[in-house]
C-alpha cells in the first residue's frame, strides 16, 4: 500500500532519529493503530524497528532481498519506479509490462523479478535468465515523440547502462550495435525495445534489459558461456543487486531528463566512445544480403553506418553483426 511506502520514506529521510508515533500519524493521516499495523507487516518483509519511550520510532534495518518496497526504500528517483511490479518469477518482465501499459501504467512503471521463465531478446531469441544472478527489468516509457525516434531511445539506454555500469563497478564497457553491452568481448547485457504506436505518436515504449550480475560460468548455458560473461566473471566481486537496480534507475531518470534537454548529439558522441569495433571490419546480415564492411559510425536516427568494400556507405537499420 502506498502509506505502507510513505511511511518506510518518512522513516528513512530521519536516518538514525526517532519520530513520534503522534507525528507519523500527522503526516500520513493515519491512525496510531493503522502505523503499528502497518510496522507489523514490514518486520514481515525483514525491515526492524526500534522504539523507545517518548521518542518514538526509528529504522534500523532493512532487508537486502529484491522485492518492491525494498527497491522503494532509499531509491533516490523522481518518477522512475514510483510504480514497481515485483514477483519473485514471472514470464517475462517484458509480458508483464505490455499488460500493465495497455492497462494505463504510468510513465516510469518499473517490473523486476528474481527469474523469468520465458525471458526474451529479438527476434523471439531466447534470453537466458532463469535464475536470480541477474537484473531483469522492463520499463514502462511514454515519451512525447514520433514513432521514428524510437531507434534514438535504445541506443540511449545503451549508453545510459554502460556508463550507469561503468561508474558502479569500475569495469570497461563496450556496446555492440544496436543494443548488446560487452566486456573483454563477451555478451553482459542485452536491451530490447518495444513500442506500441500509432502513424504519428507513441502510445508506449517498454524497454527492456538484461543484466549479468552474479552468475558463475557454470550458471550460463553451455550455449552461450564462451560468448558471455557476468559481472562477477569480470571483478571477482559479488554484487548487490538491490543497490545497483537502484543506482541504474536513479541514473536513467537523470540521463533520460538530459536526453530531453539536450537532444541525441551528446548520446550519439558517448555512444561513439563505447562502440564496439569501431572502425573495424565486421561481417553484415541483413535480411536482404550479407557483406563485410567496415563500422563507421552512427546516424543521428540510430542507424548504423558502414563502409563497404567498394568504398559505399550504407545506413543499416536492422542487422546482425558479427565478426
Ligand atoms: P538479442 O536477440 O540481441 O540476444 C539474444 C541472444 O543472446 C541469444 O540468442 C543468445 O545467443 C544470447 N543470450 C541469451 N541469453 C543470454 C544471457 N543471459 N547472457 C548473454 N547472452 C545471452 C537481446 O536480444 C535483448 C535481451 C533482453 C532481455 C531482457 S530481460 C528483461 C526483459 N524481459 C524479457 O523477456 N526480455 C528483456
Amino acid at each position: 500500500s502506498s502509506k505502507r511506502y510513505q511511511l518506510i520514506s518518512i522513516l528513512a529521510e530521519q536516518g538514525d532519529n526517532y519520530i513520534s508515533g503522534q507525528m507519523l500519524s500527522e503526516r500520513l493521516q493515519i491512525s496510531r493503530t493503522a502505523i503499528w499495523k502497518h510496522m507489523n507487516e514490514l518486520k514481515k518483509d525483514g525491515y526492524q524497528f526500534e522504539s523507545a519511550p517518548k521518542k518514538g520510532y526509528r529504522l534500523i534495518k532493512k532487508p537486502d532481498n529484491l522485492n518492491e518496497s525494498t527497491i522503494k526504500w532509499g531509491l533516490k528517483t523522481n518518477w522512475l519506479g514510483k510504480q514497481i511490479e515485483f514477483q519473485e518469477s514471472m514470464t517475462s518482465t517484458q509480458d508483464i509490462a505490455h499488460d500493465l501499459a495497455r492497462k494505463g501504467a504510468a510513465h516510469g512503471t518499473v517490473i523486476t523479478t528474481n527469474n523469468q521463465l520465458r525471458g526474451r531478446g529479438r527476434m523471439d531469441r531466447t534470453w537466458h535468465s532463469d535464475n536470480d544472478g541477474g537484473i531483469w527489468m522492463s520499463l514502462i516509457l511514454r515519451p512525447d515523440i514520433p514513432p521514428h525516434q524510437a531507434s534514438q531511445i535504445t541506443l540511449f539506454v545503451a549508453v545510459t547502462l554502460v556508463e550507469s555500469l561503468e561508474r558502479h563497478t569500475g569495469l570497461d564497457i563496450q556496446i555492440k550495435w544496436p543494443n548488446d553491452l560487452f566486456i573483454n568481448g563477451k555478451k553482459i547485457s542485452g536491451i530490447l525495445t518495444e513500442m506500441q504506436a500509432e502513424l504519428e505518436s507513441i502510445q508506449y515504449l517498454i524497454i527492456g534489459f538484461g543484466i549479468n550480475v552474479n552468475q558463475s560460468m557454470e550458471q550460463l548455458p553451455s550455449e552461450i558461456n564462451k560468448r558471455s560473461t557476468s559481472l562477477r566473471m569480470e571483478s571477482d566481486n559479488n554484487w548487490d543487486k538491490l543497490t545497483l537496480i537502484q543506482q541504474l534507475l536513479h541514473d536513467f531518470e537523470k540521463a533520460y531528463e538530459l536526453y530531453f534537454e539536450t537532444g541525441f548529439e551528446p548520446i550519439k558522441q558517448k555512444w561513439l566512445k563505447h562502440a564496439y569495433k569501431l572502425h573495424e571490419l565486421v561481417h553484415v546480415k541483413t535480411f536482404q544480403e550479407e557483406y563485410d564492411a567496415e563500422i563507421k559510425g552512427i546516424y543521428d536516427d540510430g542507424a548504423l553506418i558502414v563502409t563497404k568494400r567498394n568504398g559505399d556507405d550504407e545506413r543499416i537499420y536492422s542487422a546482425d553483426i558479427t565478426w
